[in-house]
C-alpha cells in the first residue's frame, strides 16, 4: 500500500480515500487493456468495448451508491461497472472470454455481464433497449416501498432513441428513483455528437418532462464523486428522476475492431484529451498536494497490472461450455425437450 503521510492540501477527500480512488481507476485501465489483448490474441470473440478514459465516471459515481442495494444497468460498454460494484473480477473477465466460469456460463460474452448479486442489471447490446428495462428496475423499487436508487447509465448516441424519451416521460409522471446517467464521450460510433444531435446539450433534454437535470465533468473523479453523492441523495430522498449529463471520452476505438478512429477524429483532438487523462489528473493532483509520491503511485499501478494478469490467466484456464449445453441457461424453461 502507498505511503501518504501528509494530508492533502485542497482536498476534500482523506489520502486513503484519494488512493482508493487512484487503485480503482487503475485496475479499471489494466483490466480493459488486457481485454484488448485478449481479443487481438482471438481469446474474446464477438463485440468488446472498452471503459478506458471513461474511468473516473464509472469510480465517481460508485462512490455514491449503497453496495448490493442500489441497482445499475448499462449498456454494451459494461466491464467497469460491476467490477466496482463487488462483482467477481475473475467471473467478468471470463465471461468476456466465453468461459463457463463467467458470470453467463460464457454464453454472455462481453457485451453480457449481468450480477444480480450485486445488483448490476446488465449488460445490454440493444442501443437504448435497457432504459426501459432500467425504468422498470426502478418501478420495482417505488413499488416496493425500497429506498432503492436506480443508476442508468446511457451513451450519448443512445439518448437520440425514441424510447428514451418514452421512459423520461413515465419515470416523471410516476416519480420514480432513476437518475438517467448520459456518458457523453462525444461518438456513437464513428457519428460525431454535432452530427448526431440537434442539441448537443443533452442534458436539456430532462427539461421538458420537469426532471431536474445538469451536466457535470467527467473527466475529474472527486468532481464526479461530489456530484454523484449530491444527486443520489436527491433521489433517494424526494424519490424522483433525475437527468445528468456527464462529459467524457472514450481513449479507444469505438469496440475493440475499431481500427479506424483517426477517419472520424484526429490525433490532435486525441491528444489534447489525454492531457485530461482522469488517472493523470489525480496523479498529479495527489502528489501535488502531498498524498502520494510518484513511487507510490507506480507501486500501485505495478500492483494492479499484476493482479489483472493473475485474472487474465485464472480466466484463460476456464475451459469454453460444452456444445451439448447449447441450449440451456438461454431461457429459463424452455429446454430442447420442450420442442423450442
Ligand atoms: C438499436 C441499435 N442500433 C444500432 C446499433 C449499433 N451500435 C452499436 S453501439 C452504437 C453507438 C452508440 O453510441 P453511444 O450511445 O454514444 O455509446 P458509446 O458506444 O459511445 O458508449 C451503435 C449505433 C445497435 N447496437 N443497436
Ligand atoms: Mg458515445
Amino acid at each position: 500500500m502507498a505511503k501518504a503521510a501528509k494530508a492533502p492540501k485542497e482536498l476534500s477527500e482523506t489520502p486513503e480515500k484519494l488512493i482508493d480512488l487512484y487503485r480503482q481507476m487503475v485496475f479499471i485501465r489494466f483490466f480493459e487493456k488486457k481485454c484488448n489483448f485478449a481479443y487481438r490474441q482471438g481469446k474474446i470473440g464477438g463485440y468488446m468495448h472498452t471503459y478506458i478514459g471513461m474511468e473516473a465516471t464509472g469510480v465517481g459515481f460508485n462512490e455514491a451508491l449503497r453496495p448490493g442495494w442500489d441497482n445499475v444497468i448499462t449498456a454494451y460498454r459494461d466491464h467497469a461497472q460491476p467490477l466496482l460494484m463487488g462483482s467477481d473480477p475473475l467471473k467478468v473477465m471470463a465471461e468476456t472470454m466465453g468461459r463457463v466460469d463467467g458470470y453467463s456460463n460464457g454464453k454472455g460474452g462481453s457485451m453480457h455481464i449481468y450480477d444480480f448479486e450485486n445488483r448490476f442489471f446488465g449488460g445490454w447490446g440493444i442501443v437504448g433497449g435497457h432504459i426501459p428495462i432500467g425504468t422498470g428496475v426502478a418501478f420495482t423499487a417505488k413499488y416496493k416501498k425500497e429506498d432503492r436508487v436506480t443508476v442508468c447509465y446511457l451513451g450519448d448516441g443512445a439518448a437520440n432513441q425514441g424510447v428514451v424519451f418514452e421512459s423520461y416521460n413515465m419515470a416523471a409522471l410516476w416519480d420514480l428513483p432513476i437518475i438517467y446517467a448520459i456518458e457523453n464521450n462525444e461518438f456513437a460510433m464513428g457519428t460525431r455528437l454535432e452530427y448526431h444531435a440537434s442539441d448537443t446539450e443533452l442534458y436539456k433534454r430532462g427539461i421538458p418532462f420537469g426532471i431536474k437535470s445538469e451536466r457535470i465533468d467527467g473527466m475529474d473523479v472527486l468532481q464526479v464523486k461530489e456530484d454523484a453523492a449530491r444527486i443520489v441523495e436527491w433521489v433517494r430522498e424526494n424519490q424522483k428522476p433525475y437527468l445528468v449529463e456527464i462529459m467524457n471520452y472514450r481513449y479507444e476505438g469505438h469496440g475493440a475492431a475499431d481500427n479506424d478512429r483517426q477517419l472520424y477524429r484526429t490525433k490532435e483532438e486525441e491528444e489534447e484529451a489525454m492531457l485530461r487523462d482522469p488517472i493523470g489528473r489525480l496523479a498529479r493532483q495527489m502528489v501535488d498536494a502531498g498524498a502520494a509520491t510518484e513511487a507510490d503511485l507506480e507501486k500501485i499501478d505495478d500492483e494492479e497490472e499484476e493482479r489483472v494478469e493473475v485474472i487474465f490467466e485464472q480466466a484463460d484456464a476456464s475451459p469454453h461450455p460444452d456444445p451439448s449445453e447449447v441450449y440451456d441457461h438461454v431461457y429459463t424453461d424452455m429446454t430442447p425437450e420442450m420442442g423450442h
